[in-house]
């Protein structure tokens, strides 16, 4: 008898990154290196970097944000992980809730799924209001691309419009 053939799970993921202290584009451009460099994550699309305004408690330097598209077979916890590991690597203190930091990786999309954990809330609550995260989403992601949960990209754009964010050029 054939052995059935098994296909491990492979999930498309979107990261969303962030920072704004250090060199905020050193610490995107190493932290995109690390997460190529992991195990069973396979880049597929990497957003332009963005100039943005803090979002949040003012008086913080602007931040530079940028998305990730990833192809993994790690369950949403194990690339979790891996991420904050990687944060953890470029220095990041934990001392104030939006305060700020070298360097953020959130996990923004995982496939189609909807994920309600203590520690990991997919798609991320806050992306949908926040051009930061929407506009370099919008520049790697299908243009159907729709939000689990929420809908269309699109219409998450149309409603966010892209206020406080420039474009750095490559
Ligand atoms: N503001 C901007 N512009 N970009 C971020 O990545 C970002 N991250 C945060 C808070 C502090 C909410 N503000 C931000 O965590």
């Amino acid at each position: 008898m054939n052995k059935p053939i098994v296909n491990p799970g492979q999930w498309d993921a979107y990261i969303g990154l962030g920072g704004n202290l250090q060199d905020p584009v050193a610490q995107l451009r190493l932290a995109r290196a690390k997460i190529n460099a992991l195990e069973h994550v396979r880049e597929r699309g990497f957003s332009p970097f963005y100039r943005s305004a803090p979002f949040g408690p003012p008086g913080q330097p602007d931040y530079v944000n940028a998305v990730a598209h990833v192809r993994t077979s790690l369950s949403a916890l194990q690339l979790l992980y891996a991420l904050q590991q990687i944060e953890n690597s470029q220095g990041r203190e934990r001392h104030q809730r939006w305060g700020a930091r070298t360097l953020d990786l959130d996990i923004l999309l995982f496939g189609a799924e909807s994920i309600n954990l203590p520690e990991l809330k997919i798609p991320h609550p806050e992306m949908t209001r926040r051009a930061f995260v929407l506009y370099p989403l919008a520049d790697i992601a299908a243009p159907d691309l729709t939000i689990p949960g929420v809908g269309a990209l699109s219409d998450c754009l149309a409603a966010c419009p892209p206020q406080g964010i420039w474009k750095l050029p490559e």
